[in-house]
């Protein structure tokens, strides 16, 4: 936006009413009591007036609720949750067979069988640290987002067409997916994921209480089709993982070099590494054979002394955590947490150390002491880096090319400024700051902690995230911006890059299986059938939406019948979604404009059971409902 641009909006939104542009003529000389002219231009960016539309899309994860959370930046309004690895009594996802298709075709088959032995079909939870979205050319494509679970060893997919989840795969041999980025050049391509905890390969309880047996687990993923490209094997575990602006290396942070199980053991060493992964090598040494086939999946030997050119282990002070590719597409930062440095790395040294046996720290250029507790560093595209210090709580602004000539011996000072976050913040991203694209104009400081900073809800608080203008050298936090369990990380993606439908295609697959049913059954899902389909003691019903009725007002089946309810909405008119919840049966589920959506149950309870639609659509959607008879076994 330009200076004349935020003029005009300061005036046009009168920010103090009639003497708004008072305050704006008079800049700072009017004294405390009225905004600054930065201060009312810092806010006329983010506090949008009702109607108009954020410039950049939030994509948030939410940790251990486990789905994706959609805002609106900078005003950091709550637009969206998909549900990813949770389960979700508004949408129906966990429910319906075509959310449980996904949440359960890329389970392992063992952990199929030790989820039917609990009575379950899919995992109840999960950890969704990293969201992030696919690259074509080092930016931002609006294909796909993939995310983690390190809960239950998952990496998911959201569609960006329909913002619904359409793969979840669990990773074999690894445990806890953790760090995950999608390779930036020239696409994605490889998604690499991080195992955090490390355990035995074969972990089937032959091997136990022997650490100097277990191993971690590097992943790639094809990003197309969601399988296992390949794994490495290699020494300590593995934290956060970034890539290069080349295609040519992948890298993760590892904080237990010790490979201890303790804390003690874990934070002995004062040099942990960052282990460099030459992709061009493991195709090479996959092409050659040179791996062990587990679970499906082609193992490769990465591990430190295995003289393997698949990795390299370069020293970090002190179990580093955050791992960030610089938007110059040449340094990348490494985040000290124990120590209070930030390690530089050259990517266009690391040839050297993969093709002679230069000392592996030859690819660091920088290494500033920045304040204590660096976990997270973001980018403004201009040469400056924020990193988060979650000891101090504060974010520190630095420059990278003064950092890298103070290291080689100059007297520059490479930090810039400071700011005071409310607390001890974890992540924070910028404005575009993972892409060649970075524009410097926003921070957000995801914190852990919000204490005093919002009315008190108890002893479970919110999180703060905080809003900062980084259009000058003095950072100024604008906005706190509270958030329920538990975002770890976010980007920030300009909205002309993403574009939804508004309506579903009638031909998508996610209902294939639907489609399939009701051809074999000689039925239109878009007409639906005036009566159940028998097949034995499987009953299929088919009916359409379209407000405010549902095509049947009732239908009847057996007690004991396995029935699957299909429901097609036929309103082809955006923000026209129906429900279908049948009282107490425990099931309810959405059918957006022009879907279809299916569950399966057994009617076990006999009676009158009304079904209504629980997502109001239209001034007569109380109206909209049915009955379920079901006659008493027997009768
Ligand atoms: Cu730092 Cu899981 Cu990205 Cu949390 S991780 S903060
Ligand atoms: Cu249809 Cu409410």
């Amino acid at each position: 936006m330009s200076d004349n641009e935020n003029k005009l909006n300061i005036t046009r939104r009168g920010m103090l009413g009639a003497t708004a542009t008072g305050a704006v003529l008079a800049g700072t000389g009017l004294g405390s009591t009225l905004m600054t002219a930065r201060e009312a231009s810092a806010a006329a960016k983010y506090n949008l007036e009702p109607g108009e539309l954020d410039e950049y899309y939030g994509f948030w994860s939410s940790g251990q609720t486990g789905e994706l959370r959609i805002l609106g930046f900078p005003s950091m309004r709550e637009l969206m949750r998909v549900p990813v690895f949770n389960r979700c009594s508004a949408t129906g996802w966990g429910q319906t067979n075509e959310s449980l298709k996904i949440m359960t075709d890329g389970l392992l088959p063992e952990t199929k069988e030790f989820l039917a032995k609990r009575g379950m079909k899919t995992y109840d939870n999960g950890d969704l640290h990293h969201p992030h979205m696919s690259f074509t050319d080092g930016t931002y494509d609006g294909r796909y987002l993939f995310m983690n679970d390190k809960a239950n060893t998952r990496v998911a997919r959201v569609r960006c067409d329909v913002m619904k989840c359409d793969k979840i795969t669990e990773i074999p041999n690894a445990k806890a997916i953790h760090g995950l980025r999608p390779q930036k050049f020239p696409r994605t391509g490889y998604v690499f994921a991080n195992g955090e905890d490390e355990t035995p390969l074969v972990n089937d309880g032959s091997v136990l209480d022997d650490p100097s047996q277990y191993v971690n687990i590097f992943t790639a993923l094809d990003g197309d089709t969601m399988e296992v490209a390949w794994q490495v094997m290699v020494s300590g575990n593995l934290d956060n993982t970034d890539c290069d602006y080349q295609g040519k290396y992948a890298y993760s942070t590892s904080y237990n070099s010790e490979m201890g199980v303790n804390l003690a053991e874990m934070t002995e060493n004062e040099l942990d590494h960052v282990v460099v992964f030459n992709l061009a090598e493991i195709e090479a040494g996959i092409e050659a054979g040179d791996y062990q086939e587990l679970k499906g999946v082609k193992v490769l030997d990465g591990r430190k002394g295995s003289n393997k050119k698949y990795t390299r282990y370069i020293p970090i002070p002190n179990s580093p955590h955050g791992i960030n590719t610089a938007p110059d597409g040449k340094h990348v930062c490494i985040n000290g947490k124990l120590s209070p440095t930030v390690s530089i790395m050259d990517v266009t040294k690391l040839d050297a150390l993969f093709e002679s046996d230069a000392d592996p720290r030859s690819c660091i250029v920088g290494e500033p002491q920045l304040g204590l507790g660096p976990l997270h560093t973001a980018y403004d595209g201009q040469g400056n880096a924020f990193t988060t210090l979650f000891l101090d709580s504060q974010v520190v602004k630095w420059n990278m090319d003064k950092a890298i000539r103070a290291y080689a011996g100059e007297d520059v000072d490479p930090i810039i400024s400071k700011v005071d976050v409310h607390y001890q913040p974890g992540h924070n991203s910028t404005s575009m700051g993972e892409t060649k694209d970075a524009d410097g104009k926003w921070l957000i400081s995801m914190n852990k902690f919000s204490k005093d900073r919002f009315l008190n809800t108890g002893p479970l608080k919110p999180e703060n995230e905080q809003l900062i203008d980084i259009s000058s050298d003095e950072m100024k936090v604008v906005h706190d911006g509270p958030t329920f369990a538990e975002p770890h990380d976010s980007i920030i993606v300009r909205a002309d890059i993403v574009n939804p439908v508004n309506v579903w295609d009638r031909n998508d697959v996610t209902w294939e299986d639907a489609r399939k049913q009701a051809e074999a059954d000689g039925i239109d899902l878009e007409e639906g059938a005036e009566e159940p389909i028998r097949d034995g003691n499987k009953v299929r019903v088919y009916m359409t939406s379209q407000a405010p009725t549902f095509s049947l007002e009732k239908f009847t089946v057996k007690q004991g019948d396995e029935v699957t309810i299909y429901v097609t909405n036929l309103d082809d008119v955006d923000d026209v979604t129906h429900g279908f919840c049948l009282g107490n049966y425990g099931i309810a589920f959405e059918i957006g404009p022009m879907a279809t959506a299916s569950i399966t149950f057994t009617a076990d309870r006999p009676g009158v059971h009304w079904f209504y639609c629980q997502w109001f659509c239209h001034a007569l959607h109380m109206e909209m409902r049915g009955r379920m008879l079901v006659e008493p076994a027997g009768a």
